[in-house]
């Protein structure tokens, strides 16, 4: 990754052997446009694995659709004592109102769960007009946004210590 962000390749990832071994990631994913959510979990998945975590270190869940994804995360904290989530959705714009209040609900609920608990949770939501849009954001021109929301908690938990 590179870019005008600047946060990347400092001692971010700097974890110690027994948080290495120990630290829990909750993945929340939405089935609702499963075939683009599938891609962002595959993408939060290996970004997990090649910062040298365990799969069984991942604790992963699926809600119905992004409008549940603030009670999954809360769930994956409070049951499994996650030390972070990265919630998973994609919101695709129709000819209806839903699309706004459907994103105004999740980013302020996924927002309301983090500061509540104290866990970071990292919006990895997309919110997009159509499916090609969609998919330049798993990998194609605009990055991949599973990948993305993954460092975002990997860099959060480092930054708390
Ligand atoms: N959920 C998504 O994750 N992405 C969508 O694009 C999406 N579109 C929806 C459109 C309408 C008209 C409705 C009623 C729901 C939609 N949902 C979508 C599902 C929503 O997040 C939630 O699961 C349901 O509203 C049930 O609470």
């Amino acid at each position: 990754m590179s870019g005008i962000s600047g946060a990347q390749g400092r001692k971010a990832f700097d974890f110690n052997a027994q948080q290495r071994a120990s630290l829990k990631l909750g993945l929340v994913k939405a089935e609702w446009n499963s075939p683009i959510t599938d891609e962002l979990a595959a993408g939060a998945r290996r970004v997990w694995l090649e910062h040298g975590f365990n799969s069984d270190q991942l604790i992963e869940m699926n809600v119905p659709g992004s409008f549940e994804l603030p009670l999954g995360a809360r769930w994956l904290i409070e049951h499994h004592q996650v030390d972070a989530v990265v919630a998973l959705g994609c919101l695709i714009k129709g000819e209806t109102p839903h699309f706004e209040y459907i994103s105004q609900a999740v980013s302020t609920g996924l927002m309301q769960v983090g500061l509540s608990t104290g866990v970071p949770v990292a919006f990895g939501v997309l919110t997009v007009l159509n499916e090609a849009q969609a998919r330049d954001r798993i990998g194609g021109s605009q990055g991949h946004k599973g990948e993305e929301a993954t460092e975002t908690v990997l860099r959060m938990l480092a930054y708390r210590q």
